[in-house]
């Protein structure tokens, strides 16, 4: 059998007909972890077997029924586009340089901002990789800090109290990532669509609206496509600036942004590698397991997240025609590292784990290797592989620990 056609010109729209259900109960007893079966990303939807010339293809296929049933599809064309500097000066007693640029994007009369805090370390010569990790809360909170711009989205999105400096440095340990000769990138989340279920009244779809469109279509992107989108557009400007290295980006993100960072990678092949921390459901985390949160949970809390589609397959994941190991496989073979914490049964430690473990099919199909180890780790394990995985021991957290692991990824994979 041929593999189908995948021209992405003459797709049509997909809009699925269901009532949501509500969010029921949720498991977090193993045991009670019904029998699933995962759609092989090594079988085309025809049944045709994927080989490692038509991959293309049927990478193709999978990205297509993440836009169309998960994330929505993220608009294509280029918005107009200004970058203004804000401020460049030396952090960390001289030991970095500090850059704070604004991109601004406008169409069908509306604008929104984007500002991007970039540190890249001062001993270093010649362009250095670097990460590319959103922020939750403004760009003020990842450091205590005067000089950093504080961000107005954040203000606007918190009823004008958009919090202290510096409350989330422990998210973003800069001089252990500098001193390691890497550098960061980071930009509010809310700035590229603000985190609240209010008819994205705020952010950027409406820039992308055909005539008289009011919300987007059924199978066009929610806010976690937007922030991706956002993701990409900082990655455009990081080629602009002579002390990065654009081929050696590393997207990354922590819990909602975790699954944003493996969305932007799927999609944006122009990242060199990604980390997704603590991810969880419709991030790392196989959704068929329904284990911790599920899919009729997340959508009746975050119903923005994601395309309307999504809502169909709350409380019927076997209906999927994905799941999230094929997330994670959109990635190959670029190396990918996925983390867990023990004490996260939200997120669902060994589904995030067991997808990374089938995503190896992929990456071994593409000789690019996969994750190292077969078994479930204990607490503190790392494995360090093209398809890395660890455990941290503890909370819901994007730590320190965790924050080494990736440098030593990236020294491994990246560098
Ligand atoms: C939780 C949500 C998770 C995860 C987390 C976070 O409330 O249920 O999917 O994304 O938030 O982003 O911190």
């Amino acid at each position: 059998m041929e593999p189908p056609s995948t021209n992405l010109s003459v797709r049509e729209p997909v809009v699925l007909d269901c009532s949501p259900v509500p969010a029921g109960g949720v498991n977090t007893d193993e045991v009670l972890v019904e029998p699933y079966e995962l759609p092989d990303p090594l079988v085309f939807e025809n049944g045709a077997a994927v080989t490692r010339s038509n991959w293309g293809e049927r990478r193709t296929e999978i990205l297509n029924l993440f836009e169309d049933h998960v994330f929505g599809r993220t608009p294509e064309g280029e918005l107009s586009a200004i970058t203004e500097e804000s401020e460049t000066g030396t952090a960390l007693d001289g030991a970095a340089t500090r850059r704070q640029v604004r991109l601004t994007f406008s169409n069908n009369d509306r604008s929104i901002a984007i500002d991007v805090l970039i540190y890249v370390p001062s001993s270093v010569d010649g362009p250095v990789p670097v990460f590319l990790v959103p922020n939750f809360d403004g760009n003020h909170t990842i450091a205590d800090d005067p000089d950093i711009v504080f961000s107005a989205g954040a203000t606007r999105d918190r009823g004008g109290d958009a919090g202290p400096r510096g409350s989330k440095t422990g998210r973003f340990p800069l001089a252990t990532i500098l001193g390691r000769g890497y550098g960061l990138a980071t930009f509010y989340s809310g700035d590229a669509d603000p985190d609240i279920d209010d008819g994205f009244a705020n952010g950027v779809h409406h820039l992308y609206y055909s005539d008289a469109q009011t919300t987007p279509e059924p199978y066009e992107w929610g806010t976690i496509g937007a922030w991706a989108w956002g993701c990409s557009r900082v990655l455009d400007h990081l080629g602009t600036e002579q002390a990065v290295d654009d081929d050696r980006v590393i997207v990354g993100g922590h819990s909602r942004l975790g699954k944003t960072a493996l969305w932007a990678a799927a999609q944006d092949k122009r990242f060199a590698a990604v980390f997704s921390n603590n991810s969880g459901c419709t991030g790392a985390a196989l959704s068929r397991r329904r284990f911790g949160e599920n899919v009729a949970v997340i959508n009746t809390l975050f119903p923005h997240w994601f395309c309307r589609n999504y809502r169909c397959y709350g409380n019927d994941e076997a209906a999927l025609p994905v799941d999230q190991h094929q997330l994670i496989a959109l990635v190959a073979p670029r190396p990918v590292h996925i983390a867990s914490a023990s004490e996260d049964g939200w997120a669902d430690p060994l589904g995030e784990f067991l997808a990374a473990r089938e995503a190896s099919h992929v990456y071994e199909l593409l000789g690019a290797g996969g994750l190292e180890r077969e078994d479930f780790p204990s607490p503190g394990e790392v494995s360090l592989g093209p398809i890395s995985y660890h455990l941290r021991d503890g909370e819901h957290a994007l730590a320190e620990f965790d924050w080494v692991q990736y440098l030593d990824f990236a020294d491994n994979h990246v560098r």
